[in-house]
């Protein structure tokens, strides 16, 4: 019997995965549960190909004449067809689990809360200068569907791994995992940390004392983790010397990772800033050695790397204020790193998608820092609620990314930088944090 093969969610993710399976040739089934969605467009995604599209609500029909399911990350298990699909014995995977049965060569995936876009795309620059066939996938941005059958035996990929497209994976199995960092994040979806530490350790599911996990020491979650792992851990770490791991000791970045103690770079001949992208830059090096790159590879690569784009990212000065776009601070976490990095004065500009996330230690990191607040979103009232609670005055709300823009630098003296760091996802007012960081780059440099 023919394979069909059911493609829920018609993003990056599902345009990926179906174009995968029907070049495999198996019958896909292209689903969306957005019932105004395009179906020609979408069709013509796929030109010279015959695909089913259905969009709206799920027939039982389409249910009962499916193999398997693959899923996008951004829909819920809990989602009644998906609830229905289970009940018809129907497997459902997700993209990344599809894109693994179909990749070849070695892959290296990169999880934790923070950093991991960072992390991947500095791994992959050093993948690329040292293998002829290099790949940079996942959560970045580009589908690891999109690019699996492209991989030969001899590639190596650098994937970025979110806690949704772990939910469901059931054979993938990288040589090398790591996981930066375990903070509160997608607790809407995951319900408890508890729920969502299990899901990020997901990664290391698969994996055997022949692979390596890199584990940051200095995350007690993490710490423990790693000490039960049947499988070989790298360590690193921002506060210690570990024997056998990289740290960072003063402003170098030493390791002992092949026995003997040596230098890597020192941190001011990087062009990230902040631990935290020290962190990244350790982990980088650890998964690029498990995978065999040579120490010069690495350290040219990393003094010649930049900042990632959306991540603390200067984007002007203008009548003396420094303009700094973090949009890709989705999470409380992720905006603390934000808010320590700047050495100014600062006009915040946050608020966005409500995640269910506490804003607190966050609001806290901006005190002594923040001399006004400017909030948009569905959590703007829930935001300035606790900023009031925690004794800020300045505290204005925008109703659009331009609105803030303009208060922002009315709020600003010279001196002073304004920060978008939203501490919360874009969603709701944007398609994703890029087109967030965009908006608001285009409206300062006007
Ligand atoms: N949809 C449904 N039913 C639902 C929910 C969504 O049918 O219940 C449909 C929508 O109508 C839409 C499609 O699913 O047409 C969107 O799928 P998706 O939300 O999975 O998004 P993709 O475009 O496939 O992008 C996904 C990742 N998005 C999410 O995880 C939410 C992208 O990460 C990733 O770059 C891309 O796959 C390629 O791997 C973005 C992200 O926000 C950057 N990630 C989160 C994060 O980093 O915090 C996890």
């Amino acid at each position: 019997m023919e394979r069909t093969i059911l493609v829920a969610g018609g993003g990056v993710s599902g345009i990926g995965a179906a174009g995968m399976l029907l070049d495999t040739g198996a019958s896909v089934i292209l689903y969306d549960g957005n019932e105004n969605l395009d179906r020609e467009a979408l069709r013509a995604r796929f030109p010279g190909k015959e695909i089913e599209i259905v969009v709206g609500e799920l027939p039982d029909a389409v249910v009962r004449r499916v193999s398997a399911c693959v899923i996008s990350p951004g829909i819920p298990l809990g989602t009644p067809f998906v609830k229905q699909l289970e009940a018809a014995g129907v497997p459902v995977w997700s993209e990344v689990e599809a894109a693994f049965r179909h990749g070849k060569g070695r892959l290296a995936a990169i999880t934790g809360t923070n950093g991991k876009t960072t992390t991947t795309t500095l791994t992959g620059q050093i993948f690329k200068n040292y293998y002829e066939s290099s790949f940079v996938v996942g959560n970045i941005g580009t589908a690891y569907t999109e690019e699996a059958l492209r991989m030969t035996e001899e590639s190596v990929t650098a994937a970025e791994i979110s806690s949704f497209q772990l939910e469901t994976i059931d054979t993938f199995h990288p040589q090398v995992s790591a996981i930066l960092n375990l903070t509160p994040d997608h607790l809407d979806r995951h319900g408890t940390m508890e729920e969502y530490i299990r899901v990020k350790e997901l990664v290391t599911k698969n994996q055997t004392e022949r692979d390596t996990c890199v584990l940051n020491y200095e995350d007690e979650v993490l710490r423990s983790f790693g000490e039960t792992l049947p499988v070989r851990v790298l360590w690193f770490s921002s506060r210690r010397r570990i024997p056998g791991g990289i740290y960072l000791e003063g402003d170098s970045i030493m390791s002992e990772l092949s026995g003997e103690r040596k230098p890597v770079v020192r941190t001011g001949d990087l062009q990230i800033l902040g631990v935290h992208n020290y962190e990244n830059a350790m982990a980088a090096v650890a998964i690029s050695f498990a995978m065999g790159v040579p120490l010069e590879v690495i350290q040219k690569t990393l003094r010649e790397f930049r900042a990632v784009e959306h991540r603390i990212e200067f984007v002007t000065e203008k009548d003396g204020v420094a303009y700094y776009n973090d949009s890709k601070g989705t999470n409380p976490d992720a905006a603390i790193q934000g808010i320590r990095a700047m050495s100014r004065p600062t006009v915040l500009i946050a608020g966005g998608y409500d995640k269910g996330s506490d804003y607190r230690e966050w609001l806290l990191s901006c005190k002594g820092r923040v001399k006004e607040l400017i909030l948009l979103g569905a959590t703007a009232e829930k935001i300035a609620r606790e900023a009031e609670r925690l004794g800020f005055a300045g505290i204005r709300f925008a109703a659009s990314m331009e609105e803030a823009v303009t208060l922002a630098r009315a709020a600003a003296n010279p001196g002073d930088a304004v920060l978008l760091s939203p501490a919360c996802a874009s969603w709701g007012m944007f398609k994703n944090y890029e087109e967030r960081g965009r908006i608001f780059k285009e409206l300062v440099r006007k």
